[in-house]
């Protein structure tokens, strides 16, 4: 350990006149800067947040671009120089203070708080960039890069999730700075792109996320923070920022505290204009309906005995064919699906990307055989008496599937709805690998 601090325990008698010379150059609501201002407050050092910070005007500065030449933020001014890269500036933050606990107590320790400062950003924070860019219109939005960030991302979350089974904190038994790392980086998905739906598979990262978020340092830099009720839609490809004209300056005597209030609110990556507020869903302008799908929800999830009896019949009698309408859905590539788990993720994938859907559908999908290809076959309601324009252009799993609206006037039909509603088995002959609900 003592060969690690060495190096800058040279910093030791500067720190006494360091506590007013760092300043911070970012926005306000930088998840990146937080990383650094929060691990100040735990090292009792004090990092300003420069005034006045204008994205896409102050870092194209010549005298910002003499501190860091791509221009990005943030960048720590320090005594001895510029920083930039916010892992490193965390870092140099946590070493102004000799023996900082935020660095561990032994040499192994070090290295899994790096190896975790590492993860956070390489498995986390990348895959989470890759999948949150593109649909804020940042990059081109691909769906099968879409689908490849969403699985490496959930991958790095089992892992995760899986360490933290038996742990509160990352490395040892107090926070550290990969507690700081990788909970900046959870943040920024979490309030974002990471809906409920989502996150409940990880539970120990949800455990673990929100313990940290409601930790007193963190809290005072972060303020509260909210999860993302749904995936952001698609919103098409912005240009570039242009450098904009210097705006007026605005009174900011608190930047961490302003910090606070927006985390949930603005964009921390580009830091881009508030969105305006959303138009009205379509839906939402239908005649009223006698069927209240959350009612149909709720009578699904809480019967658990005579399913028949209770949530079919139930089913049926709430059912308006003037508000809503019934689509079966039978996957065109089941020959594809010879592998079981990977059958199964394209499924959870797109019950996720239907998160947009949530408030006007719900839905059965089931995974059918007992050997592979397995067969994929599902059932939808929708609000409205076609499926809404803004699930098919925004859900790209939606032309994977061929759909066939279900005619009610029809028993078989009306059977087959019952057989996917209560994972009827054998269905259609064959056994069920899986079924899954959205709902
Ligand atoms: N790896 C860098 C990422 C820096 C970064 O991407 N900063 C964004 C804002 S979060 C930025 O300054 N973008 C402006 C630009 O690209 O010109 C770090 O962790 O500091």
């Amino acid at each position: 350990m003592a060969l690690i601090f060495e190096t800058y325990s040279a910093r030791k008698s500067a720190t006494l006149h360091f506590d007013t010379n760092e300043v911070l150059h970012a926005g306000s609501t930088n998840k990146n800067a937080f990383k650094a201002l929060i691990a100040a407050e735990y090292t009792g050092v004090k990092v300003e947040l420069v005034k006045n910070f204008e994205m896409g005007v102050s870092n194209k500065s010549p005298e910002f671009l003499k501190m860091n030449p791509i221009g990005k933020v943030p960048v720590l001014e320090t005594p001895d120089g510029p920083v930039f890269e916010s892992n490193a500036i965390a870092r140099y933050v946590a070493r102004l203070k000799v023996d900082n606990p935020l660095y561990g107590s032994s040499l192994i320790e070090y290295a899994h708080i790096e190896q975790w400062i590492d993860f956070a950003s390489m498995e986390i924070d990348a895959n989470i960039l890759r999948w949150y860019i593109p649909r804020i219109g940042f990059a081109v939005y691909l769906p099968p890069a879409e689908e490849a960030a969403i699985s490496a991302l959930k991958r790095a979350l089992e892992a995760l999730n899986t360490h933290l089974a038996s742990k509160t904190y990352l490395v040892g038994h107090s926070v550290t700075l990969a507690d700081i790392i990788m909970t900046c980086n959870l943040t920024l998905g979490f309030s974002r792109i990471l809906s409920k739906s989502f996150t409940s598979e990880f539970p120990h990262v949800e455990r673990y996320f929100w313990t940290m978020v409601n930790q007193p340092n963190f809290r005072k830099i972060l303020g509260e923070v909210k999860q993302a009720e749904s995936v952001p839609p698609v919103q098409s490809a912005k240009k570039p920022s242009q450098p904009k004209e210097p705006a007026k300056p605005k009174v900011k005597d608190e930047p961490a505290k302003e910090a606070k209030k927006e985390v949930a609110k603005e964009p921390a990556v580009e830091e881009e204009e508030a969105p305006k507020p959303k138009p009205k869903n379509p839906l939402d302008l239908l005649p009223p309906s006698k069927m209240i799908l959350d009612e149909w929800k709720r009578l699904y999830s809480n019967t658990k005995t005579n399913f028949r009896e209770v949530a079919i019949k139930g089913f049926w009698d709430m059912y308006d064919p003037e508000g809503y309408s019934l689509w079966f859905c039978d996957y065109k590539y089941n020959d594809e699906n010879t592998v079981s788990f990977v059958t199964l993720n394209k499924v959870s994938g797109f019950l996720q990307r239907m998160d947009l859907a949530r408030k006007y559908a719900f839905g059965k999908m089931l995974i059918i055989g007992s050997e592979p290809p397995f067969k994929v076959k599902g059932l939808w309601i929708f609000r409205g008496k076609e499926i809404p324009h803004f699930v098919i252009d925004e859900c790209y799993d939606m032309e994977l599937y061929e759909w066939t609206k279900v005619d009610i006037s029809d028993e078989a039909q009306k059977e087959r709805v019952n057989q996917m509603i209560e994972d009827h088995e054998p269905f259609e002959g064959e056994a069920l690998l899986d079924a899954k609900c959205f709902k």
